[in-house]
């Protein structure tokens, strides 16, 4: 009989198997359930483990458990991105000039590394509401780098670190999950697949990171250096491990990985990874868990093996139909994932749209080769286990390959309409958006200079260029409107549609926020800049920020006043705020759906403080979609930043006609 491990490498190596493997992520939705006392009751007593298995799934052994350290000193350098867990093959020494202190515990843990040029810090942890949402990856508080003098000194801890080859505990963790599963060895920073990966994901802040990325290319390229000593001498030991697969990389997204930086910056090392493991007999993975709308082809030939955690519409805008005729039909790469996590969910989708789904996948998968089932990225904590328990059976009973295209259950009209077609934007708004604007109108020389500057994001130059038109007697709301303001609308369009991203947008809007401040003092009262003021948080247990920071940078770019309240923000807290500042909208941003709730909670909260009437809430963040944001009671839903600036603009006109 074939096992689960057997069918897993086969289906890789391209075989038509027997039927189609699943293999379901069930780590944080275990968390989470353990935790809340909530799991099924045949499944009380049983260890996440224990559950797959009892079910007749494959075990799921790709993501390390970072919660599970065998003790606290494997752990310690997380913020630094390194960890000894059994799913890594090596061991780490750091340089004896490099003192280190360490002070706090697995949930809050402060780090400081002396070296002889410099020292810098880390915090990370769990908090109370992350275990709640099930998240298995550490939360870096404080991250190493916080200005460029610390590229030095972490380019010397890294230029100077030493890795050894430490198979013992993967060995023995491989061997116990035997034929039930295929587990991976890892690597370092929570899976960068590049040094400048690396530094992307745990060094820096997420959104900072754009920005010293134009700024400070000099000290990156040092650091990135130092890393690449890092890699090179990783390299053959993963090669040599006794592994049969490296997890190489993971959080690709067309937006924080975007093409142009991906293929500069990342793509070499996965061919260069490829060609070194594919040497050794031996499997590479990614994860692209995010929007990979404009990666397909780039991922398609970046010569990893398989791609894990992918996550199809309707949770991301690329449909299933299209990953398969990109990826697996020219016998490319092998998916693993492929059901969006939002189906397990009965407030998202209903049993009959549930089904629709699956109906649809057999179908546009057909004939079912290089194709592994699984929940791409994981389970969610809130998923309705009868569900999980279905696909395991459907796939069971129609997942016998070849599948054949055709006979299976056709989508209804109603919703083949709702499918998007490949590449197409999927449609869901609340309200209606103004079409993107176009080019900034035809100023003079002076003012084209003044546009220019934002375009380029060329926050010195623009001081210059507003003092000269001002000087010339230029009008100051001119400067404003059809200089910057102007051109960040352009920018604000070409990001849309696509064809700028977020370093773009983050150095136009900081070219913005420089210059106001000569400006402003010249605006008479009723020319102030202020269109309305706005309010902006992420939800309670919620730790996402690179979205709600770039609305909130486009709202300020086109003149309103933000107020950033950050991450994991409390509903009392948002009330308070809101009863404090009095802004004309709030705007709630939520990335997971165990989070989404708390949207709905805040509308409450302000109800009940007599605040919700002259307060306008917004709603956004991947999951949350049109359907929900009118469900929960607000007064509109933004896709995308772009979108967020049309909506805030349409509702406070509509406000102040009313
Ligand atoms: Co997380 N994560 N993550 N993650 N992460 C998602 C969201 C996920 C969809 C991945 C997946 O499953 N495919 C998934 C959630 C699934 C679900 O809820 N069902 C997920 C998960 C599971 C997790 C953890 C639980 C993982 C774990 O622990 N094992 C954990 C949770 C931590 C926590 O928050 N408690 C976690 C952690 C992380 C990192 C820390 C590693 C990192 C975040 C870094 C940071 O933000 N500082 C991360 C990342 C990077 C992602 C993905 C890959 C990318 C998110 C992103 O920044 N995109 C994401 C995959 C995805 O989104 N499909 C994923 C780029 C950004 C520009 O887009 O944020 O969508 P986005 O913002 C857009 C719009 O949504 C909109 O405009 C923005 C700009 O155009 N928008 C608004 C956003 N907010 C708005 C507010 C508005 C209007 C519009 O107000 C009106």
């Amino acid at each position: 009989m074939t096992t689960h491990r057997e069918r897993i490498l086969r289906v890789i190596a391209g075989e038509m198997v027997d039927k189609i493997p699943y293999v379901p992520r069930i780590d944080l939705w275990y968390n989470a359930n353990q935790r809340a006392g909530t799991l099924p009751e045949n499944h009380r007593d049983r260890t996440v483990d224990e559950i797959s298995l009892a079910e007749g799934w494959a075990l799921h052994k790709i993501v390390p458990e970072f919660l599970k350290p065998e003790s606290i000193e494997d752990i310690v350098h997380r913020g630094l991105g390194l960890v000894s867990l059994k799913e890594y093959t090596y061991s780490f020494n750091f340089s004896s000039d490099i003192d280190i202190s360490i002070d706090g515990d697995i949930d809050h843990m402060r780090v400081i590394y002396d070296t002889p040029v410099g020292s810098v810090s880390v915090t990370h942890g769990y908090t109370e509401e992350m275990k709640d949402t099930g998240a298995s990856a550490p939360w870096i508080q404080e991250h190493a780098i916080k200005g460029p003098a610390d590229y030095k000194v972490l380019a010397h801890i890294f230029g100077n670190m030493t890795f050894k080859p430490d198979y013992r505990r993967f060995t023995t963790w491989e061997s116990a999950i035997g034929e039930h599963g295929l587990a991976l060895e890892s690597t370092p920073a929570l899976n960068a697949g590049s040094p400048m990966h690396y530094i992307q994901k745990v060094l820096i802040d997420a959104t900072e990171f754009f920005i010293h990325y134009h700024d400070y290319a000099k000290e990156m390229a040092e650091l990135v250096e130092a890393l690449e000593h890092c890699y090179h001498q990783l390299l053959p030991i993963l090669a040599d491990s006794p592994a049969k697969a490296v997890y190489w990389d993971a959080n690709v997204d067309s937006m924080i990985t975007y093409p142009a930086y991906l293929e500069k910056d990342i793509l070499p090392w996965w061919q260069k990874a490829a060609e070194v493991f594919h040497a050794r007999d031996k499997l590479l993975f990614i994860h692209p868990d995010g929007e990979n709308n404009l990666l397909m082809d780039l991922l398609a030939d970046c010569g990893a093996d398989v791609c894990e955690a992918v996550t199809p519409y309707p949770m991301t805008k690329v449909d299933i139909s299209e990953y398969y005729d990109t990826w697996c039909r020219p016998e490319k790469l092998t998916i693993w994932g492929g059901i969006p996590e939002s189906v397990l969910l009965e407030k998202s989708t209903s049993d009959e749209d549930f089904e629709a789904y699956l109906d649809y996948l057999f179908k546009a998968i057909a004939p079912g080769k290089r194709f592994i089932a699984g929940i791409g990225d994981t389970t969610p904590p809130g998923a309705k286990f009868e569900r999980l328990i279905r696909i395991g059976e459907r796939l069971e009973k129609e997942g016998r390959l070849p599948l054949q295209a055709g006979g299976a259950v056709l989508l209804s009209a109603d919703q083949l309409a709702r499918a998007p077609q490949s590449g197409e934007p999927v449609p869901a708004k609340a309200i209606s958006s103004e079409p993107t604007t176009g080019d900034a109108t035809e100023p003079d020389e002076h003012l084209r200079r003044i546009q220019q500057d934002v375009l380029k994001g060329d926050h010195v130059a623009v001081k210059d260029h507003i003092r000269s038109a001002l000087a010339l007697n230029y009008s100051p709301r001119d400067i404003l409107d059809r200089g910057m303001l102007s051109a960040m609308e352009v920018i604000g369009g070409r990001f849309k549609d696509g064809t700028v991203f977020i370093p773009e947008v983050l150095l136009s809007a900081r070219v913005l926020n420089e210059a106001l401040p000569l400006l402003e003092p010249l605006l008479s009262d009723e020319q102030s800049l202020q269109k309305g003021k706005i309010l902006i948080g992420t939800v309670h247990g919620d730790l996402h920020d690179i979205g709600k920071n770039l609305v909130s940078t486009m709202l300020k770019g086109v003149g309103f006043e933000v107020v950033d309240l950050g991450i994991n923000v409390a509903v009392e807290e948002f009330v308070d705020q809101v009863a404090h500042h009095r802004p004309d909208i709030l705007a709630i941003s939520a990335l997971l759906t165990t989070t989404m709730p708390q949207m709905e909670k805040v509308i409450d909260g302000l109800q009940n403080a007599d605040l919700r009437s002259h307060t306008l809430v917004i709603v956004g963040g991947a999951p949350v979609n049109d359907k929900f944001a009118r469900d929960i009671g607000a007064d509109g839903y933004a896709r995308d930043a772009g979108e967020a600036v049309e909506l805030a603009r349409r509702l406070l006109a509509i406000n102040n006609d009313s």
